[in-house]
């Protein structure tokens, strides 16, 4: 039996991993790496990631200590604020869709 939630976790750690270990501190991601990840895993999620001009707003939201990379921790607080918002606008849909239903 698949554990979905161990093997999100597990896949969390691996994106943040690949993106971190390109340059220097395998630890936290660059500009540039974060650049990357954005346009590699979140740009249907994410449509900002696709704009050069919002990669260095989107660093400076997510560096709470401010050192100028973002460490997994700061980047897991970038998933969970994405996942709260795809799920509020999945709920949303879904909800639009009973009240149509109820219409016709
Ligand atoms: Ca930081």
């Amino acid at each position: 039996m698949p554990f979905k939630l161990e093997n999100a976790m597990d896949n969390l750690m691996d994106v943040f991993n690949y993106y971190a270990t390109r340059d220097g501190d395998k630890f936290s991601l660059s500009r540039s790496e974060l650049k990357g990840l954005l346009r590699g895993e979140l740009c249907h999620y994410l449509e900002a990631s696709r704009d050069p001009r919002m990669v260095d707003e989107i660093m400076c939201d997510l560096d709470k200590n401010m050192d100028g990379k973002v460490n997994f921790e700061e980047f897991v607080g970038l998933v969970t604020r994405l996942t709260v918002a795809m799920q509020m606008k999945t709920a949303f849909t879904e909800a639009k869709k009973i009240s149509y239903s109820y219409r016709t």
